[in-house]
């Protein structure tokens, strides 16, 4: 059946590093000038970290993150989705702060604690641009990305009761989906809740058909009707699976956050060439892309003039 399909493109994020991709925004400029782009493209949600605008490192300062919101608010209709998840190196308090300041119509939450894996992403490079990118990327090693219950309910609290945000919600492996049916029972989250079935990165449930089929079957016996689904699949499955959500009755996640290439497994030139072709699959498919507006009618999102420029 036609239906409306939301596209997310996250644009930036803090898995890739400069020396991967030099298509990579890093600036406010940049970042604005990827996400507005993106938009254009069809992209009706934009998820959004921020990096050091001198060396590309992901940031969580609100400066950084006031470098390019104002331009995009003013230069699209897109939903902005603030991280709150940054990085797995940066604290809570850290990877709160942009989105305390901003008061959004969506922030990301991510449903668990877990070993965030991307170490394994160095072993392609020999020379990198900055010292920091081997680091952090070998950092994840040793590190835990922290969500515990105190922190999710925390966030519910504070972003979503107190300010009025939606939520996506970053369910990496069947137990995030566990929990947020649990929040679900205890009335913290209300429906429509958009879950985002997060496939491919280390530590969480590999990208394949037969692991988003079973995280669908998942969400559809804990949520029911409660909710709709997105998918996001990192690095060379993103494209082929975001199709497989589209087939399945879901929503998709694109960008150069989540992977840095085309299916041909060449570099993407930007986030916009991805949500192009995700929007070429889906009409092909039958269905439309769903605008700002009906993102927002359909999310029961409070509204662009809202929240904080
Ligand atoms: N980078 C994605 C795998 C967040 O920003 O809160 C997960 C993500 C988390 O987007
Ligand atoms: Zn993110």
């Amino acid at each position: 059946m036609k239906r409306k399909v939301i596209i997310t493109c996250a644009v930036t994020g803090s898995i890739y590093t400069p020396t991967m991709s030099p298509h990579i925004p890093v600036t406010g400029p940049e970042i604005a000038r990827a996400s507005m782009d993106a938009a254009a493209a069809g992209a009706g949600i934009i998820h959004l970290h921020a990096r050091d605008p001198a060396n590309g490192r992901p940031s969580a300062s609100v400066g950084h993150f006031m470098d390019f919101i104002p331009t995009i608010h003013q230069g699209c209709d897109a939903v902005l989705n603030i991280s709150t998840g940054g990085s797995s190196l940066m604290s809570l308090e850290e990877r709160l702060a942009p989105a305390r300041h901003i008061k959004p119509e969506m922030c990301s939450l991510n449903m668990g604690s877990m070993n965030f894996g991307i170490f394994t992403l160095a072993r392609k490079y020999t020379q990198w641009q900055h010292e920091w990118e081997p680091a952090l990327l070998e950092a994840t090693r040793k590190t835990t990305f922290k969500n515990t219950y105190e922190d999710i309910e925390a966030i519910l609290a504070e972003l979503g009761e107190g300010d009025g945000a939606r939520f996506e919600f970053e369910c990496y492996d069947m137990g995030h989906i566990e929990t947020l049916g649990y929040y679900l029972r205890q009335g913290l989250v209300q429906a429509p809740l958009y879950v985002q079935f997060v496939l491919g990165v280390m530590g969480g449930i590999g990208a394949s058909p037969e692991n988003l089929m079973a995280m669908k079957a998942a969400a559809d016996r804990i949520l029911g009707d409660s909710y709709q689904f997105s998918v996001l699949a990192a690095g060379q499955y993103q494209i082929p699976l975001a199709t497989l959500a589209v087939i399945l009755g879901g929503n998709v996640r694109v960008g150069l956050e989540d992977s840095l290439t085309m299916p041909s497994g060449a570099l993407a030139s930007s986030s916009a060439e991805q949500v192009d072709r995700i929007r070429t699959i889906i009409e092909a498919l039958g269905h439309e892309v769903a605008s700002p507006a009906e993102v927002r009618e359909g999310l029961l999102l409070k509204g662009r003039d809202k929240i904080k420029v």
